[in-house]
């Protein structure tokens, strides 16, 4: 039977089978993996083909080919990736302004990592009720800088029992990955979303780093074609395998332009002369801030590969 992970906590994943229910199941021996270098072998997200042994237990026998995976580097194994997540529809990054600090250089980041997966990105801006007028202001730039390059943004508090609905019709017959820094309330909003339970912290100023709430990365499903799927925080998210010469087209507001370039695609958008995206960061149709991320991604301040 065909299968889809929800959970995995190493040696055992939680899969629902074709028929809706769920199963304890854990891998055949050795999986042959050709060539992949992750710590995971499977993903939440996953499918597999389930071999019924007992009541509700399994055996994973094979992994289906994956559509996407959304990866970051291992924090173990250098050279390694491990699969946060795979075969997702889109991927939603909850921002917060402090407590915890989102900084630009992390959401860029992800929008890239995202963007070169061919996954769509949305943003939540977490915990409105926090807000001054001057931190308002900024985040409504931050939302209209964003929203051009085609990133829906949503400005919220995820306490409040309305967001919900709000949010629903965005998630509606699609997988949508949930992930940002630890704190910034990823589980508090998905337990918003329907009948679930996640355990969030409950300390609400995130002053003391390093505490997870959530460990493991888990799928739930919303109805029969909606799921969503809560992370732990991610402090950084290592891009794999992306070439000085790639990077600039996953900022989708310079790959529009990099034809315009004198060099063309061989253009880094950098010392280069007559570069098309230098010009329209003078003019302001290119954020600087946006600019600064790409030059530190380029750079390797990020330890990009
Ligand atoms: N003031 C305020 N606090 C919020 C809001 N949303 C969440 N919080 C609080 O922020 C803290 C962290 O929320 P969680 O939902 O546990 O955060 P998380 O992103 O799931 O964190 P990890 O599981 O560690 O990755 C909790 O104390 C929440 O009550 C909000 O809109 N406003
Ligand atoms: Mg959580
Ligand atoms: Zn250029």
């Amino acid at each position: 039977m065909k299968g889809l992970i929800l959970k995995s906590t190493g040696s055992w994943y939680e899969v629902e089978g074709e028929d809706k229910e769920i199963y304890a199941a854990r891998m055949r021996g050795k999986i042959r993996l050709d060539g992949i270098k992750e710590t995971n072998p499977v993903a939440v997200g996953d499918y597999v083909l389930l071999q019924i042994e007992k009541d509700k237990e399994g055996v994973i026998t094979e992994i289906l080919p994956r559509q996407n995976f959304i990866s970051r580097q291992s924090v173990k194994k250098t050279g390694h990736a491990h699969i946060i997540a795979a075969n997702i529809d889109q991927a939603l990054l909850v921002v917060t302004w402090a407590k915890p600090r989102t900084s630009l250089g992390f959401i860029d980041r992800f929008l890239v990592a995202a963007e070169s997966f061919r996954i769509p990105q949305i943003i939540v801006f977490n915990k409105e009720d926090l807000l001054n007028d001057e931190e308002r202001k900024e985040i409504e730039n931050l939302i209209s800088v964003y929203s051009s390059l085609n990133v829906k943004c949503i400005l919220l508090s995820a306490k409040n029992e309305e967001v919900g609905q709000l949010l629903f019709p965005i998630l509606q017959n699609k997988k949508t990955l949930f992930s940002g820094h630890s704190g910034v309330g990823k589980s508090t909003l998905i337990n918003q979303l329907g009948n679930i339970n996640q355990k969030t912290s409950l300390i609400s100023d995130f002053s003391s780093k390093g505490i997870h709430t959530t460990t493991f990365a888990e799928m739930f499903s919303l109805d029969e074609n909606t799921y969503i799927i809560d992370t732990p925080g991610i402090k950084e998210l290592g891009l794999v395998d992306i070439s000085e010469e790639e990077l600039s087209d996953y900022f989708v507001e310079m790959r529009e332009l990099r034809q315009s370039c004198k060099f063309g695609s061989r253009c880094l958008h950098h010392h280069e002369p007559s570069c098309a995206v230098k010009e329209a960061v003078s003019t302001g149709k290119i954020a600087q801030s946006r600019y600064s991320n790409y030059l530190s991604m380029l750079l390797g301040e990020d330890n990009r590969k």
